[in-house]
């Protein structure tokens, strides 16, 4: 036999480069589910579900396109419980030429692949994920030398080599290289936000909801209404579905949260790019093309293309350069535990408990209540940057460590000393107000900071402060924040610090 083509969960890419000059009659594709991928962490039941499903839909579409494809569905009494022990197997039963695989999107397994050649006996060919627009060396050669990153000088470089929003003669469309200052409304309920795309569960997907209801029952979420997309065919109608519907407003609500709508005029993509089933480049250039054919509006298109081509490049770069000594980091010395409620939603806190509830019905929870919301409250009250990390991993279906660390470490924890953000997005309850309907339907007061029934978020926000003057107050970004504080008067700061210290002690019970 020639050689074993490895697929791993999230490279269900038809131009997955481990495929390039594949030979369908004598190559073996191999793929697997297996236990210990499926337990690293306590994946969201939704996740699992809908990964194993895009997994088994993609190999028996390879299947019908003639490759010949060995698949392992998940089996509690497999024999390999690893990719390892199946790999072994592998080559002990075809012993392949070589083992061909693209790059993984995890530094934990990647470093056990590395050894494959060694423990396994089998030359072992590593490629690049060409899926990503800026690959792992390109990003290295724009970072080098310099202290901070910052993402909208590589958003731009990205813009340029892309050609994507460009003019023929190199300026970016419009004039302006970003329009966030349109893209900050709070949303009253119109127009009103489409419904999401919807997939109703097949035979192979009802088979997977019954495995992941049985074997791991107790994992986080529910397998409930289950319907994302587990095909590229579908991920594409997903894609037009958010064009059509949600594109138009995407810029304008990117920024708001609302306590009746789970996913407002969000794409709900992040699962389907993250797998392979839609491959980046082609969903920018869709949604430039609904500008160009005046469906969407500049703001909204700039702001999405924003998200992808620099955002989602950006923080993979950072993870390949910095790791794996970035997963240690914790400047601002954090060691609280994750409150209990991050798992069952169960506070008084509306914010809070929507976005956890919606987090465990749908493996889902837009960008601004990870950042504003649960991401704000764990670096508000100084949770361990490890902890808070693991809980984003395991509960969104979108979620894999070369995304979710530099998200929650270096964007929310700024664990990074602000490598990744030049200023902590640290908030009080005010900035949830301002964005959303919850704070009317509380049992906390927005408007008060040391009462007893005083919006949880002011105190913790000036404690935060306050704790944090070495780290921040030479920061020119957050000047003003310890000039505000300071100007209060001494009896009001103890006040605000004597609440907040009775709330770090009281957590459990918000
Ligand atoms: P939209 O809001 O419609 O955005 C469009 C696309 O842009 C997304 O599908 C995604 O591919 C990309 N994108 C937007 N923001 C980011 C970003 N900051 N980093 C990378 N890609 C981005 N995204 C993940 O894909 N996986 C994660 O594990 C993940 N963890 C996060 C944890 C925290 C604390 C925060 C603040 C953000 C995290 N994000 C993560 C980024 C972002 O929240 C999700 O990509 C987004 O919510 C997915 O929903 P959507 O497809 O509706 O996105
Ligand atoms: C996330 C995940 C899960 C839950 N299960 C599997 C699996 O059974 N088999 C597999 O090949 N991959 C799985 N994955 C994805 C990997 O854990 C890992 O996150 C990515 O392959 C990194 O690129």
């Amino acid at each position: 036999m020639a050689n074993l083509i490895l697929i791993l969960g999230d490279q269900l890419s038809p131009t997955l480069s481990a495929l390039e000059g594949a030979d369908r009659e004598s190559d073996l594709i191999v793929m697997a589910e297996v236990h210990d991928e499926a337990s690293y962490t306590n994946h969201h039941k939704k996740k699992l579900v809908f990964l194993f499903s895009a997994m088994r839909h993609f190999a028996q579409e390879l299947e019908q396109q003639g490759w010949r494809v060995q698949y392992q569905p998940y089996h509690p009494d497999n024999p390999a419980q690893s990719l390892e022990q199946f790999i072994r197997a592998a080559v002990q039963e075809h012993s392949p030429k070589r083992l061909i695989t693209t790059e993984c999107g995890e530094w934990r397994l990647h470093a056990q692949i590395r050894q494959w050649h060694k423990i396994l006996g089998v030359h072992v060919e590593i490629r690049p994920d060409t899926r990503f627009i800026c690959s792992i060396h390109e990003f290295a050669r724009w970072a080098e030398g310099k202290k901070q990153l910052r993402m909208e000088f590589f958003y731009r470089e990205m813009r340029k080599k892309t050609g994507l929003l460009m003019t023929p003669d190199g300026q970016p469309e419009g004039g302006n290289w970003n329009y966030d200052a349109d893209n900050r409304k709070k949303w009253s309920g119109k127009p009103p936000a489409p419904s999401p795309f919807r997939v109703e569960p097949d035979d192979i997907t009802r088979a997977v909801i019954k495995l992941v209801d049985e074997q791991f029952s107790e994992h986080f979420g529910t397998t409930d209404d289950f319907h994302f997309a587990v095909t590229a065919e579908q991920a594409q109608q997903a894609l037009a579905h958010f064009i059509d519907f949600a594109l138009p407003c995407f810029g304008d609500y990117q920024d708001a949260m609302s306590d009746s709508e789970d996913w407002l005029f969000h794409a709900i993509l992040s699962p389907y790019l993250n797998a392979g089933l839609l491959e980046p480049i082609d969903v920018c250039e869709a949604t430039v093309h609904s500008w160009h054919s005046g469906q969407a509006p500049l703001n909204a298109v700039e702001g999405f293309v924003r998200q992808i081509l620099g955002w989602r490049e950006f923080v993979r770069g950072i993870y390949w350069r910095l790791m794996p000594d970035y997963a240690q980091e914790n400047r601002l010395g954090n060691t609280r535990k994750l409150p209990w409620f991050y798992w069952t939603g169960d506070t008084r806190m509306r914010c809070m408990h929507k976005a956890i509830d919606a987090t465990y019905r749908n493996a889902y929870a837009h960008h601004i209540q990870r950042l504003m919301v649960t991401g704000n409250f764990a670096l508000l009250v100084g949770v361990n940057p490890e902890e808070i990390c693991d809980w984003y991993l395991a509960v969104y279906a979108d979620a894999y460590d070369w995304v979710e660390l530099p998200n929650v470490l270096g964007m929310v924890m700024h664990a990074d000393g602000g490598y990744l953000g030049s200023k902590p997005y640290a908030a009080s309850g005010k900035y949830i107000q301002r964005m959303s309907d919850h704070c009317a339907n509380c049992h906390y007061n927005v408007n008060k900071a040391t009462e007893g029934d005083a919006c949880p978020f002011n105190a913790l926000y000036w404690h935060f402060i306050d704790r944090h003057r070495d780290d921040f107050a030479s920061n020119h970004r957050m000047g003003m924040m310890y000039r505000n504080w300071d100007k209060q008067n001494p009896e009001r700061r103890d006040a605000l610090l004597q609440r907040a210290n009775w709330l770090l002690e009281h957590l459990e019970e918000l």
